[in-house]
């Protein structure tokens, strides 16, 4: 089916989303309809595999939100099976060179596009894209969104945003503040100005920039530099930090 996502970005339209690390389909379907625009499975750093991932797509079928994975890696086996299983959009970590993009746009398209392999047991791609005709439809409705998270990936923005079917670019702040000597602190003047200065070279070189910050105010200041997908939270942060608040309202009682 068409990649409402995909258009959404096309178009420039601010998509807020938020980070699904539990994985869980429960809690997915907990969190569909808080009013996100987007929900990002998280399979680099959330505890996920196909299928988790799997059952969370499926949670998450009725909803509005729009749904993207995390790639762990850059791996094609990998990316096949995910695409098999009806993922349309990917972010995909660690980007750190055009040649590293043009890779990952093969991965995710049939020949002669690309190399994905053709698979038989691939019923739900087609269910979920609600078409009969989904190997001709499939390589124009693919996503790809690759993280540029180092100092020298950064170098490369240009280069990478001129790959075509690269979507967008996303800037991943805790990994450049780790590049950059400041590990943990994604705050940094220095990180925040290096992201800033990502996010206004993707917009100049004509792709949808993204980002992430937990902390609202920044996440604001990023959409105003000109990022229109931001993740803005986390599912374990948010559970936890409410947990944690609620008892705290009562200790020492
Ligand atoms: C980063 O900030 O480095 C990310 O990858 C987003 O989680």
């Amino acid at each position: 089916r068409t990649n409402a996502f995909k258009q959404a970005l096309a178009q420039r339209s601010t998509q807020i989303g938020l980070f699904l690390g539990l994985a869980n389909a429960y809690s997915a379907e907990v969190l569909a309809g808080c009013g996100f625009d987007w929900l990002l499975i998280d399979g680099e750093h959330g505890p996920n595999d196909l299928r988790t991932i799997l059952a969370q797509l499926q949670a998450l079928a009725p909803y509005a939100e729009r749904v993207a994975v995390r790639t762990p890696d850059h791996d094609s086996a990998r990316i096949k099976q995910l695409l098999d299983v009806g993922v349309q959009t990917l972010l995909v970590p660690m980007v750190e060179s055009a040649g590293q993009a043009q890779q990952l746009v093969r991965a995710m398209r049939y020949p002669p596009e690309g190399i994905r392999g053709v698979g038989t047991a691939m019923a739900r791609a087609a269910h979920w894209n609600g078409v009969a005709d989904y190997f001709a439809q499939a390589n124009d409705q693919m996503c790809l969104l690759v993280q540029v998270e180092s100092a020298q990936a950064l170098t490369q923005i240009e280069a990478i945003a001129a790959v075509p079917g690269v979507d967008g670019i996303f800037i991943g702040p805790s990994d450049l503040a780790a590049s950059m000597g400041h590990l943990g602190n994604p705050g940094h003047t220095d990180v925040k100005a290096a992201v800033a200065d990502g996010l206004a070279r993707v917009a100049a070189a004509g792709k949808a920039a993204g980002v992430f910050s937990a902390d609202p105010q920044t996440a604001t200041q990023y959409q105003s530099l000109g990022a229109c997908f931001l993740l803005v939270g986390v599912d374990t942060l948010l559970l936890r930090n409410a947990a944690c608040q609620l008892a705290a309202r009562f200790s020492g009682q």
